[in-house]
């Protein structure tokens, strides 16, 4: 809680310099600007070669729906699995396409003002010989869920239209991000972290945007950031960062920067248009310059495909999973009758899970039916019936009615 009101504070802040400082012109300039400087230590720090595809891991329609350039899960394919996601089945959301990076010549460069001295690099080695760690922790897309806005609330949002399969629970091995700032000569008046993706730039509506990073507070970065090199017990693969990304627990997809090749560390707060066209909230209600946003919000799924076929008349099990950024689930209520009856939903699994598995028995009559799941984390954050809209479609929090047919 004291965290979430320290980050609305520190925004008003960084939103207050923007305001004062700059007009919207000056800084589209200076986004440029800057693109222009990151876009060359990206070349500098060598390696992104093309890969054939957007995405280089396998696709089988079974455990992915593919969108654009990325690849929804299917939440059928996590039944019968633990807390963690198998790499085979991770979500990919990529701006651009996976760049196929080796780990033996690239280099993180770490830069800027808030150094106490000039610029330090790390190669892949020397970070590999630092202090590891290793944590659970879910990334999920800030967009996950976006595609309800308008099926179940009628409303139009831009962005890759996700039902709930943008997010994955994956165990992460890497160096602190604390660590390596620390070595870097990290100085007391540096204030933001700006990690920068060696992906091609990203480019919309005919304007370079340059590589995919987006601000995070100093305070974030030195509290739970990982600088990943494994996944699930793997060298990171492609899809999801290789050779090393950032995980940022709690926070919104975007901040967990993947094929991680600079890190600018400034005395003053930075911008990007991902902090300031993208991933933040607007719409009717909202401030013009729109609301920011850093953490994810609670959700529920079922581990069944929109639509699926159950057997009538048969007791069977139904399983989902529930999760908060802002803590653990306290309680999960389902309804099989379209949000008419609820009933409390058993735990699976131990306390402390990155989400929380439940089940709960049910014998469908033959016909079509709305499931409804509903969940309530320890600090009394509840799903709503109803998701607070923004025109990019970010935060849908809201029960999600799923239909299935007995026959
Ligand atoms: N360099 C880079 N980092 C990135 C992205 C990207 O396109 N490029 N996408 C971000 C977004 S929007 C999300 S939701 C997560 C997705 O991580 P995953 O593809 O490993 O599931 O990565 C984030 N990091
Ligand atoms: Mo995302």
């Amino acid at each position: 809680m004291d965290d979430m009101l320290d980050e609305a504070a520190y925004d008003r802040l960084r939103l207050g310099r923007w305001l004062a400082g700059v007009s919207r012109r000056d800084l589209l300039k200076l986004t440029a600007a800057v693109s222009a400087g990151l876009a060359g230590a990206a070349e500098a720090t060598g390696a992104a070669e093309a890969a054939p595809g957007p995405i280089v891991k396998a696709l089988p329609p079974e455990l992915f729906t593919v969108l654009g350039t990325n690849a929804e899960m299917r939440w059928s394919a996590m039944a019968g699995q633990g807390d963690l996601v198998p790499i085979d089945r991770f979500f990919v959301r990529n701006h651009t396409s996976t760049p196929i990076i080796d780990a033996a010549n690239w280099q993180l460069r770490i830069f800027g003002a808030g150094l106490r001295h000039g610029p330090v690099e790390f190669d892949y080695q020397q970070l590999r010989r630092l202090p590891s760690e290793t944590v659970t922790a879910t990334v999920e897309c800030a967009g996950n869920g976006r595609s309800y806005f308008t099926t179940q609330q009628g409303q139009t949002v831009s962005g890759t239209a996700w039902r709930l399969g943008g997010v994955g629970v994956a165990r992460w091995r890497g160096v602190r991000l604390s660590t390596v700032l620390r070595r870097a000569g990290l100085a007391r008046t540096a204030v933001d972290v700006l990690p920068a993706g060696l992906d091609p730039n990203y480019v919309t509506g005919g304007v370079d945007l340059g590589p995919v990073r987006r601000p995070l507070p100093v305070r974030k970065a030195l509290r739970d950031v990982l600088l990943a090199y494994e996944m699930n017990g793997e060298p990171l693969p492609a899809d999801h960062g290789h050779p090393v990304r950032l995980v940022v627990p709690g926070w919104i997809g975007i901040s967990s920067i993947k094929w991680l090749g600079s890190i600018e560390v400034s005395d003053v707060p930075l911008f990007s248009p991902w902090n300031t066209q993208f991933y933040r909230l607007f719409g009717p209600g909202r401030p013009a310059e729109g609301e920011p946003f850093d953490r994810q919000v609670i959700k529920s799924a079922f581990e069944l495909d929109p639509g699926a076929q159950l057997p009538a008349d048969q007791p069977l099990r139904l399983r989902g999973r529930s999760w908060s950024a802002a803590g653990a689930i306290r309680h999960v209520e389902v309804s099989t009758d379209g949000g008419r009856h609820w009933r409390r939903a058993r735990r699976v699994g131990g306390e402390g899970a990155a989400w929380q598995r439940w089940e709960l028995d049910w014998r469908p009559a033959a016909g079509a039916h709305e499931l409804l799941a509903r969940a309530t984390d320890v600090h009394g954050n509840t799903q709503p019936d109803v998701a607070a809209y923004n025109t990019l479609g970010y935060l849908f929090d809201a029960v999600v009615r799923h239909p299935v047919v007995a026959a």
